[in-house]
């Protein structure tokens, strides 16, 4: 069965930014916003709940103030409780995740998805995006899927038909602009940005770069 409980008025949302940097601190948020990114991830692992309800409340209201929008990774139940806008989980999230109850809070929703059976998967929690990755080796994340190249973002675009496709995973910016004529939507880094000597610069440089594609 499919989910239809979203509760934001279809057609009238703008287009997500195509950049979609992913940081782990409010702190980090507070950083990109004053470098112009709009859609920012917040990906925080292995904190207590405790901080991660701290962050996310303050990322949240950083992102309102800049009219940028949040997604909260993992922590629907924070997300819905601090009256967050998105959230993004993965598949083992969504083996426990509450589908209805995220929808029901108005949460607009991202999956990831690595495979045919992910993708089906994650097609059926009726999400606003989807995101493959990784699509070159990446040092953020350990992953139990190879790169899966340029060549499927092709395939997923086809697969997604009108829903945002997000490339990730060992992005650099000539790797994002590649993404983006390949037929991705959006896409997503981490460590091109925040192993940068200069993250705020380099920010710039991925927002003129991937407006302008
Ligand atoms: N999911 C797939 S790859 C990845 C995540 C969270 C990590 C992306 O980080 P980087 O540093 O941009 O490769
Ligand atoms: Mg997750």
């Amino acid at each position: 069965m499919t989910l239809n409980l979203k509760a934001s008025p279809s057609g009238t949302e703008r287009k997500l930014d195509p950049f979609y940097p992913i940081v782990d601190s409010a702190a980090w948020v507070a950083r990109l916003l004053g470098a112009g990114a709009l859609l920012i991830q917040l990906r925080m692992k292995n904190k207590d709940e405790a901080t991660v309800g701290r962050e996310t409340r303050e990322a949240l209201a950083l992102c309102r103030k800049a009219n940028a929008k949040l997604v909260v990774n993992d922590y629907w139940r924070i997300a819905v409780a601090e009256g967050a806008e998105w959230v993004h989980l993965g598949q083992e999230d969504l083996d426990t995740a509450d589908l209805a109850a995220i929808r029901k809070a108005g949460l607009r929703l991202g999956v990831s998805t690595h495979d045919e059976a992910e993708l089906q998967r994650g097609l059926a929690a009726d999400p606003d995006y989807v995101a493959l990755g990784p699509i070159f080796p990446t040092i953020s994340k350990e992953m139990a899927f190879v790169p899966q190249g340029l060549r499927k973002i092709a395939e997923w675009k086809r697969r997604v038909g009108p829903l945002p496709l997000c490339a990730i995973g060992g992005l650099d910016l000539e790797r994002a602009k590649l993404c983006l004529a390949a037929g991705a939507d959006i896409v997503s880094v981490i460590s091109d940005i925040t192993l940068n000597a200069d993250p705020e610069a380099r920010a710039r440089q991925w927002i003129a770069a991937t407006r302008r594609a």
